[in-house]
């Protein structure tokens, strides 16, 4: 661990929590959270639950959390329990991806921020992992036509330097396109002890990942040499535990119900995800939110097991 003890980044932009700040002036672990999944992925009160669920997950392993958000237009590193409250039980929060976070800010709103704004505010406090659900990426197009809602997500994947753990991607996506968006983009997709990219409620998508690994030493050692080289992000993807994970026909009638409701409502553009996800919570009873919790918090913890491990190369 090193001694070096880097420059104070915190001002009028950036709000950093004391404690998020210290660690990483000292070299000290740090995973950072996204804020999305709180205000739009889960409801009240499982959002909420499993956000302290995720820090205290981080916390037992000795490594300090950090939930990102965009609070009364200041982006903030590290949220106090008050804050997250709020994030999880208002209802007037906004969802901010890149393009978003100057315009929160010189409007004063309160966001959550997807993976892609999570990433850049993270890089902007040095912080170099997060964990999240899943990450965002190329929907399904409309019959007749190239698939043309492409999160931002993927752009930033390949633009910003930060290994973000996830649990795949949703398979409400185009998940061959998706991956294939990633290759282009030059982000490693890193399967943690699978051959596979996840499918979220489903441990497996059938689609391979560009390596498997099966220790966080391993990854801690990939992601350096990667950003050595020049490299962004890059991922890795950890399934669920088959005990939590949906059925292959629970998944398919849940998500051909919640697919038929969204064409009827018209829904478009940021509100897709949030739509389709509160659908397909309805249509399995409750289940595909245990299982959201479930790889949140385990995400989580691999994330902490991984920085412990990057600190040590970085040190
Ligand atoms: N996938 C989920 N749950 C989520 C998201 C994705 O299963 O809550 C969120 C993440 O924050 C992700 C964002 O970064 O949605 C992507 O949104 P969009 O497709 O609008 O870029
Ligand atoms: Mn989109």
């Amino acid at each position: 661990m090193s001694n070096v003890v880097r420059p104070e980044i915190s001002n009028d932009w950036l709000r950093i929590h004391p404690e998020v700040q210290q660690a990483v002036q000292t070299g000290r672990p740090v995973v950072a959270l996204e804020s999305t999944l709180i205000s739009h992925g889960l409801p009240w009160p499982v959002n909420f639950e499993t956000a302290i669920a995720a820090e205290q997950a981080i916390r037992e392993c000795g490594v300090v959390p950090a939930t990102i958000a965009i609070w009364h237009g200041r982006p903030t590193v590290g949220m106090d329990r008050s804050m997250i409250e709020a994030l999880a039980q208002r209802n007037d929060v906004a969802k901010a991806s890149r393009r978003d976070i100057g315009t929160m800010m010189a409007l004063r709103k309160t966001a959550a921020t997807t993976v892609a704004a999570t990433m850049a505010l993270a890089k902007a406090a040095n912080i170099s992992i997060f964990a999240t659900g899943g990450i965002g990426g190329v929907h399904h197009a409309v019959p007749g036509e190239a698939p043309s809602d492409v999160s931002a997500d993927l752009i930033d994947l390949g633009r910003t330097p930060i290994l973000v753990v996830c649990a795949g991607a949703k398979n409400i996506l185009n998940l061959p396109r998706t991956l294939e968006w990633l290759e282009t983009e030059g982000v490693p997709v890193i399967g943690y002890r699978t051959r596979t990219f996840p499918a979220f409620y489903l441990p497996s998508s059938g689609l391979p990942v560009s390596a498997r690994m099966d220790s966080a030493a391993e990854v801690a050692l990939a992601f350096a040499a990667h950003r050595h080289f020049g490299g962004g992000g890059m991922l890795l993807c950890r399934p669920l535990e088959s005990a939590f994970a949906l059925t292959e026909p629970e998944w398919r009638n849940a998500w051909q119900s919640a697919r038929d409701a969204a064409e009827v409502a018209g829904v478009q553009g940021a509100a897709v995800t949030p739509f389709l996800l509160k659908q397909i919570a309805e249509h399995t009873q409750g289940r595909s939110l245990a299982a959201n919790q479930a790889l949140i918090v385990g995400n989580a913890r691999l994330a902490a097991e991984t920085a412990i491990e990057l600190a040590r190369i970085s040190g």
